[in-house]
């Protein structure tokens, strides 16, 4: 079994250095072997909640790892575990830590127990939450289990390559960053989820990009129990995407093909891809085929269920590890006339199993170890206080067999522990012992540790997060000058792009004719075509390519035409971009902008917003919603002083309208999660923002008019809100809320309700029901009509505070109809 492809991979190594290199390759398929046969174990013995792992896949990720350098990214999903065992960056017991959940950093590297196992990340940020230096490093950005959810940001983490490489006016910034472009970004991908729209766009916008990206499709035959012919067209997906291989004429991509179980030949394709990818720019894809599944998909299920008697011998006599063995085995290399053998005889590969199998069992016990003592250790202490409390109690049995219970427990959940405590003080409630004190004081510090343990990292809560940035007031010419809101827009962007060559922005129609509405008309052409950048029509990738610049340490801006077309890039945004910091207990971020332009539009596909979809979904994010274009340029200036991934959603109908252009553009900022009153005023508190806002303040003439005279509060940033509570304040005067929203009933305005209500205490201060107008539950029908009667107009908002003014008040304000 000597081929070429051997004898090339011996060229540059002494034939020990090779055996070296080829039994440590054993070792490490093995030990992950080991790892997964007895992660499953601790499965379904009931010490891990779910397993899935990397058996079946271990030779290909051998080959990608050899492949992989330091400052490469990869995004990949949950088999992955050898790969990132050959490359140094997991320890058999880090894996275990993370089957248990371990919520302790130190021992879970990834996600601080946050993610289910076989989740990686690596730590871009420090202690202090500051960059690293990523070309020192392998960049694993932050897995998830959404099938082919890992796909869009790869564009991004490519084309930073490629940015880094040819803008000159990176050189500095990039130094922490990149190495003139040098770096792939490797994906990772099952053959079943390459079905997903998500995968066909990203290779099509790398295509169209021509990025350094290199995508391994593990095909194992199967997505759980549903066979390829139910996935894939023509059962390959390397036959599929034909159409894309690059030629003599065209760009393209370029499309390998190798079996999952040839270490030889999958170390020539992955050494021949990561050259041409590196040294080119171009994207690539290798289809690893003949994978298989020893242990089936996952813990929650047999595979036997679903494959027949022939595919599982297949499997047997195909798995990679098998046929990795016999080729080690059987290897002879003749050269003058000696004969070379890696091994004489199984000995040393059955010395091999036999030491992964110990140090696999060693290291599951020290992870479980590691994670079960200091619960145990809290066990412990709750059982003391309990026991010293309950001598002191008029219940004294009830809590004598609560805390029983738990010592009963050899390896108790914290949760169990926590638990017990919690009950105990249903038992307590007349007791005023210092026993009791010293339980609640315990019970408190552990409430602080399990919040940090499971509720941290959000947002960055630290002193450079996006509210404390400090204001700066625009300042004006002294004759004013007023322009369209565009203008402002335009220029403040212009000034934003002298001050950071790391900013680039791009969309649809965002390049050549600087957007729709112009906003940043002519740029390209002051910046080039790489920093104000067209994109297809492909929402996901474009969120996806900002996600991937924005790990990688630039600062893009990535447009959505219209709100509404948000939606295409939801799942993006709510399970990569806004779980990323908290996914990463911290050591990730990717302060992406997303610029968007929305509310009072026309009709069922623009009705303009969706604010109830993307406050619940995007929590992790800044969600802005300035009434007008300094306010927005405003925030586009802070949010570049911090590093929080951000939504700004411009009024589609404020382009046009007149504003004072400032004069220190670039350099004034709006502060987020602070309110502004537009007008004072005693009787009702109206909130709202946006485009709604500009019909609430006509309103509130017509209800002056009316003798009532309500105060108008612009909410500017609904995620954070109102951090001052100055709405509540409001209410103490007025004593009266109304909420003016063009979301759904229930929608934003039930958000906005609860942060007054109930975060804020208003209900205290109200002395009427506080209401809401809203749009009807439908989408609005088409035209002015169709607006008017879907929407919340004038009519609608004078009625209504009328009506809550007639109530308290029916002498001063009798009934209007
Ligand atoms: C969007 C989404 N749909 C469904 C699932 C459930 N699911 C998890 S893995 C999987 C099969 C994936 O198969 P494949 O891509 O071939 O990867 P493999 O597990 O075989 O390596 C499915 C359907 C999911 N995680 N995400
Ligand atoms: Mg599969």
């Amino acid at each position: 079994m000597i081929s070429e492809k051997t004898t090339s991979i011996n060229k540059q190594l002494s034939f020990e250095e090779f055996k070296k290199e080829i039994l440590n390759d054993y070792r490490v398929a093995v030990l992950s072997r080991e790892c997964s046969l007895l992660g499953r174990r601790e499965v379904l013995t009931g010490k891990a909640k779910f397993g899935i792992f990397g058996d079946g896949k271990e030779i290909p990720q051998l080959a990608m790892a050899k492949a992989f350098k330091k400052g490469d990214f990869r995004s990949g999903y949950y088999r992955d575990q050898t790969f990132m065992m050959a490359i140094g960056m997991l320890t058999p017991q880090q894996l275990f830590a993370g089957l248990y959940a371990h919520p302790n950093i130190k021992d879970e590297p990834f996600s601080a127990g946050r993610q289910m196992g076989a989740h990686f990340a690596s730590h871009s940020l420090d202690e202090n939450g500051n960059w690293k230096n990523l070309t020192k490093q392998y960049n694993i950005s932050a897995d998830m289990s959404a099938t082919a959810s890992q796909m869009p940001r790869l564009v991004g983490l490519g084309q930073a390559s490629k940015i880094y490489r040819e803008l000159d006016t990176l050189k500095k910034h990039g130094e922490k960053f990149s190495n003139n472009g040098n770096e792939i970004a490797w994906g990772t991908i099952g053959n079943a989820s390459t079905s997903e729209g998500l995968f066909f766009e990203t290779i099509n916008a790398a295509g169209v990009l021509q990025v350094p990206m290199i995508v391994s499709v593990w095909d194992d035959e199967y997505g759980i129990s549903v066979h390829a012919k139910h996935h894939t067209t023509k059962e390959s997906i390397s036959e599929v995407l034909k159409g894309f291989q690059r030629d003599k004429e065209n760009e393209g991509i370029e499309i390998f093909v190798v079996n999952g179980w040839d270490y030889v030949q999958l170390i020539d394709t992955y050494n021949k891809a990561a050259k041409l990818v590196r040294e080119k720019h171009i994207p690539a894809l290798i289809h690893v085929t003949e994978l298989t599944q020893p242990q089936g998909h996952s813990t929650s299920g047999s595979h036997e269920r679903y494959k027949s008697k022939e595919r599982l011998q297949w499997e047997q006599d195909f798995d990679c590890n098998v046929k990795f063995r016999e080729w080690i085995l059987e290897f002879e290399l003749e050269s003058n006339g000696e004969t070379f053998r890696f091994v004489d005889n199984e000995d040393i590969l059955i010395k091999i199993e036999k030491e992964a199998k110990k140090e696999v069992s060693k290291a599951k016990r020290d992870a479980w170890n590691a994670y079960i003592s200091p619960i145990k250790e809290e066990q412990q202490q709750a059982i003391l206080l309990l026991n010293d409390v309950a001598s002191s109690s008029s219940n004294k049995h009830f809590i004598v067999k609560l805390t029983n219970d738990l010592q009963a427990i050899s390896e108790p959940s914290r949760k169990e522990v926590h638990e017990t405590v919690r009950q105990s003080f249903i038992y307590l409630t007349d007791n005023k012992s210092t026993e009791k004190t010293a339980l609640l004081n315990w019970y408190s510090a552990e409430t602080i540790k399990t919040q940090q343990m499971y509720n941290t990292y959000l947002y960055n809560d630290s002193k450079s997060g996006v509210t404390k940035v400090k204001e700066i007031k625009p300042t004006y010419a002294k004759e004013k000058q007023l322009v369209d809101g565009r203008i402002i827009i335009r220029d403040n962007f212009e000034a934003i792009f002298n001050k950071y060559p790391e900013v680039l922005a791009f969309g649809e129609d965002v390049g050549k004719i600087g957007d729709v509405n112009q906003g940043m008309e002519g740029l390209q052409l002051k910046f080039g075509e790489i920093r104000i950048a067209d994109t297809g029509i492909r929402e996901p990738t474009i969120i996806g390519q900002g996600v991937g610049l924005a790990l990688r340490g630039l600062r893009p801006i990535a447009e959505i035409q219209y709100i509404d077309y948000l939606v295409y890039a939801l799942q993006t945004l709510t399970d990569d971009l806004s779980s990323l910091r908290y996914r990463t207990f911290g050591k990730q971020k990717a302060p992406l902008i997303i610029r968007t332009r929305g509310h009072r539009l026309e009709g069922i596909w623009h009705s303009g917003s969706p604010m109830s979809m993307i406050l619940g979904s995007l929590r992790g994010m800044v969600i802005l919603v300035p009434r007008n274009m300094q306010k927005a340029a405003g925030f586009y200036n802070t949010l570049l002083k911090s590093d929080e991934p951000a939504l700004v959603i411009e009024c589609l109908n404020g382009y046009r309208l007149k504003e004072e252009l400032p004069t220190n553009l670039g350099e004034f900022t709006t502060s987020i999660g602070v309110v502004e009153t537009l007008k004072e005023g005693a009787d009702i508190t109206v909130v709202s923002y946006g485009s709604t806002l500009r019909i609430v303040q006509e309103t509130a003439k017509q209800l002056l008019q009316a003798n009532i005279d309500v105060e108008v509060i612009d909410v500017q940033s609904l995620l954070p809100f109102d951090i001052n509570h100055d709405i509540v304040k409001s209410l103490q005067k007025t004593n009266k809320l109304l909420i003016v929203d063009e979301d759904v009933p229930g929608g934003a305005s039930a958000y906005i309700l609860q942060e007054i209500l109930e975060k804020q205490n208003g209900y205290q201060y109200l002395d009427s029901k506080p209401t809401t107008v809203t749009s009807k539950a439908h989408r609005p029908a088409y035209g002015s009509d169709g607006d008017y009667y879907s929407k919340p107009n004038a009519n609608d908002i004078f009625e209504v505070a009328y009506a809550i003014m007639n109530e308290s008040n029916p002498t001063k304000y009798p009934t209007l109809f």
